[in-house]
């Protein structure tokens, strides 16, 4: 039997199911993906666009970095990978959707009780005061806003590197994983901690990983099945009756 045929056949007998996506589930949307390894993203590297530090030494960069892909992810759509997982979800009682992106498209596909476990780009937080609201408004002033109840400056409620996760949030995710009897990992190279360590949790656990992803991830030896594709293609197969 083949690897879809597999993956088909033990998903068709789960009653639980998880799935982690990447930057790679969005790709087909034309958002760039963002290269863990060397670290650079849209020709900025980490250190300068995506850490606590560097919104502290230069709130302005950092900034103008999240309006960029908070434009380019309003100008793009979910594609037939995203599509395929909010309908996959409407088969199963019990099925969670974690994802790394912040980019929103699972929930403009249809997707619902989407994990955001690294945060949205939608969301303007306070971490002064601990508010946070919702800002769908593009473009955006070319400065972070004030927070309207104390006055700080506010930031992008991303989980930067160096940050923690929303422990309520992650901790979901590894409940569902450590319930799923089967765990779908799309899209993502599998370097970024804790949320990687998902993979080997869900192993331990005894889930049946489906690994889809046009190139080998740094956990693939992991997967059960490695669908070896892009999810846009793979994804409306593998969830097709
Ligand atoms: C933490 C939000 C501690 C931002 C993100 C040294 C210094 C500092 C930290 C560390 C360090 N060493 C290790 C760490 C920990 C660090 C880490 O893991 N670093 C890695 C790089 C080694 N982790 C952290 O810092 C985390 N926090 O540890 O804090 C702590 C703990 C408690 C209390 C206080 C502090 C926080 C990590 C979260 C960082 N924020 N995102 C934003 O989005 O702007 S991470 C960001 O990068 C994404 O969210 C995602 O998680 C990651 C990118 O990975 P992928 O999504 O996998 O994307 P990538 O481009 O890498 O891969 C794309 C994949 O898609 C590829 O496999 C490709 O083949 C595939 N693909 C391409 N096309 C397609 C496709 N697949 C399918 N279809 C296609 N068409
Ligand atoms: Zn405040």
């Amino acid at each position: 039997m083949n690897s879809l045929a597999q993956a088909k056949e033990v998903l068709a007998s789960s009653q639980s199911v998880a799935v982690l996506t990447g930057a790679g589930v969005s790709a087909e949307s034309g958002l760039a993906t963002f290269r863990a390894v060397d670290g650079l993203w849209e020709g900025h590297r980490v250190e300068d666009v995506a850490t606590p530090e560097a919104f502290a030494r230069n709130p302005g960069l950092v900034w103008e970095f999240y309006e960029m892909r908070r434009i380019q992810a309003a100008e793009a759509s979910p594609n037939p990978a995203h599509v395929s997982i909010a309908n996959l979800q409407r088969r199963y009682e019990d099925f969670t959707l974690i994802t790394q992106n912040v980019d929103g498209l699972h929930q403009r596909a249809g997707s619902t009780g989407v994990l955001e476990v690294h945060g949205s780009l939608w969301i303007i937080e306070c971490r002064r005061c601990g508010t946070s609201r919702e800002d769908r408004q593009v473009p955006q002033p070319s400065l972070p806003p004030k927070c309207s109840s104390c006055g700080a400056v506010e930031r992008p409620a991303i989980v930067w590197f160096g940050e923690g996760l929303p422990e309520d949030v992650y901790l979901r995710g590894v409940e569902a994983v450590e319930r799923s009897a089967v765990f779908v990992v799309v899209g993502t190279s599998a370097q970024v901690y804790p949320v990687a360590g998902l993979i080997p949790l869900a192993r331990r656990n005894g889930s049946f990983i489906i690994e889809v992803n046009p190139e080998a991830s740094a956990l693939s030896h992991m997967a059960h099945v490695e669908l070896r594709g892009k999810a846009g293609e793979v994804l409306p197969q593998l969830v097709a009756p």
